[in-house]
């Protein structure tokens, strides 16, 4: 009955597909499917899963054994493991529909109230017209008249007086990131922004770590949903995390509706109420997406998570960087003071010359991508990758990690190097290979890359314009590993800012 090597077992009525048992029926008709890592009835693959390494680690790994492209079993699901562009390109692109899909994680299901929103929801009628609203309102808004870009300035102006306070002294500097980009994103979802100490954003700050460090980490839960059931302590931490960010939410949307005014639309949230109006009004026969509260609420609750999380951990990134490597940090100055100088901050324009700033971005982005295994892609219908067979319901993870890692198309990979990204004249060049996806692609690509991009860059430029980030005296450098999670962040650290000479003298 057990055979531990492939997929290999048999036996039993009609399969369900993308079962072990249907798999294997297929396999004896002679299809062609990717290398399986030894499994077992019940408990799948897990023995080889056991690692010290985090995910993306191991499977860059089972790389050099199992190829680009293997398959495992998690517990009682079929999961295809995908390690080179060339298939993750075949997967989000070529195939973009098809692998639209996405499971149903429990810890996936809860945060989304049982895929509602767009990130974890699966294909749909309603998850295409969720994202056209998003992509089509979300940079519309923001506070009246202001460009999106004037908003970021504002808040990159304003974090960057306030620190003028802290130099010279230890400072967590990633809480004041943290709400600087939180503002952003909140003044397009909710026409609102936080004031240093507000404790509503201390709430955030808190239930959007116990979110990050439970949320589709591959736990037991997640392979075998019934342990939910049992007392379970990353459940509760995600529970109580997730009850938290409602109550905010909720608040939100009362508060919208009772100023809502279809002749003034200020945010996101707005316009979704706007559609939801125009949908009861409209009494075509044709079938209709859903736009209940809760599904209103989830899209805005994806936008604002991942338009917070995402780019503060990526400041992070770039700052551990600039710590370890001083030397880019001192050539980003030079740049700023050759193309901008101090007499005026930094605007989007100034994207155009800023070569090394936009190479150490590109460059931070490659070695830590900050969804390293995105979120698992499922197959709507059975299809194909690279000519191996791959069922409906198969899951597929895209490790970016190893993408972003590949030897064959990167040179000294593990070396943190910005010049990759310049051309011999010096010039920024996007993407130098096409192993390189740091917002996935295709259908399912981020909703937010533009404003990620303008974010980092013009809060990096303008920081770097005020300041000098250093170790603080007595304080160890923490190290680039990171820790895994739905997204990959730098352990905590803190950094010293020293005023820059030049720019005091400027503004005195
Ligand atoms: C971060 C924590 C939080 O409060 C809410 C969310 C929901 C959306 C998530 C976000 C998370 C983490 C980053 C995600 C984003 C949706 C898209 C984004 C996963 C868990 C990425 O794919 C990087």
């Amino acid at each position: 009955m057990l055979v531990a090597r492939g997929c290999d077992v048999m036996g039993g009525p009609e399969p369900r597909p993308g079962t072990w048992r249907s798999l294997v029926q297929r396999k004896l008709k002679g299809e062609k499917y990717p290398k399986c890592l030894p499994s077992f009835p019940l408990i799948g693959s897990l023995l080889s899963l056991r690692s010290n390494l985090a995910p993306h680690l191991h499977f860059q790994n089972l790389q050099k054994t199992h190829g680009n492209l293997f398959s495992l079993m998690m517990g009682p699901r079929y999961v295809v493991v995908i390690n080179n562009y060339q298939y993750a390109k075949e997967v989000l692109i070529k195939k973009g529909k098809i692998f639209a899909g996405r499971p149903s994680l429990v810890s996936m299901d809860l945060l989304s109230r049982d895929g509602k929103g767009i990130a974890f929801a699966s294909y749909s009628p309603t998850w295409r017209f969720h994202r056209k609203l998003v992509h089509s309102n979300l940079y519309l808004c923001g506070n009246g008249l202001e460009s999106l870009e004037e908003l970021i300035c504002k808040e990159v102006s304003s974090i960057c007086t306030m620190l003028e306070q802290f130099v010279d002294v230890p400072l967590d500097l990633m809480t004041e990131v943290t709400r600087m980009v939180t503002n952003v994103i909140s003044m397009l979802c909710f026409n609102s922004s936080y004031e240093k100490g507000d404790p509503e954003f201390q709430k955030i700050l808190d239930y959007s770590e116990g979110i990050v460090d439970t949320v589709g980490k591959d736990k037991l839960m997640d392979l075998f949903s019934w342990l939910q059931y049992f007392p379970n302590e990353d459940i509760q931490t995600l529970k109580r995390s997730i009850a938290v960010r409602d109550s905010i939410l909720q608040k939100k949307l009362e508060e919208h509706k009772a100023n809502y005014n279809s002749e003034s639309i200020n945010d996101l949230l707005d316009s979704l109420l706007k559609a939801q109006e125009n949908l009861k009004n409209n009494n075509s026969p044709i079938p209709r997406p859903h736009l209940t509260d809760d599904h209103l609420m989830m899209t805005v609750a994806d936008i604002f998570g991942a338009g917070a999380e995402t780019t503060s951990t990526s400041i992070a990134w770039i700052i551990l960087y600039l710590l370890h490597y001083p030397q880019v940090q001192t050539k980003i100055q030079e740049e700023i003071e050759n193309n901008i100088g101090y007499e005026r901050p930094p605007n989007i324009s100034d994207r155009s010359n800023l070569h090394f700033l936009n190479a150490t971005i590109s460059e931070t982005l490659r070695s830590q991508p900050v969804a390293p295994l995105l979120i698992p892609h499922v197959a709507l219908a059975d299809t194909s990758i690279g000519g191996y067979t791959i069922p409906k319901d198969s899951q597929v993870i895209i490790n970016v990690w190893a993408i972003h890692h590949d030897e064959k198309e990167w040179e000294s990979p593990e070396t943190f190097d910005p010049t990759r990204f310049l051309d011999t004249e010096g010039k920024y060049v996007h993407s130098p290979s096409p192993s390189f996806l740091p917002f996935g692609a295709g259908i399912r690509a981020c909703v937010g890359e533009v404003l990620t991009k303008m974010q980092l860059f013009l809060f990096i430029a303008t920081f770097l314009q005020h300041f000098t980030v250093e170790v603080p005296a007595g304080h160890q450098l923490v190290g680039l590993n990171g820790k895994f999670g739905i997204v990959l962040q730098p352990e905590k650290f803190k950094v010293q800012l020293k005023s820059r000479k030049a720019w005091k003298d400027c503004v005195s």
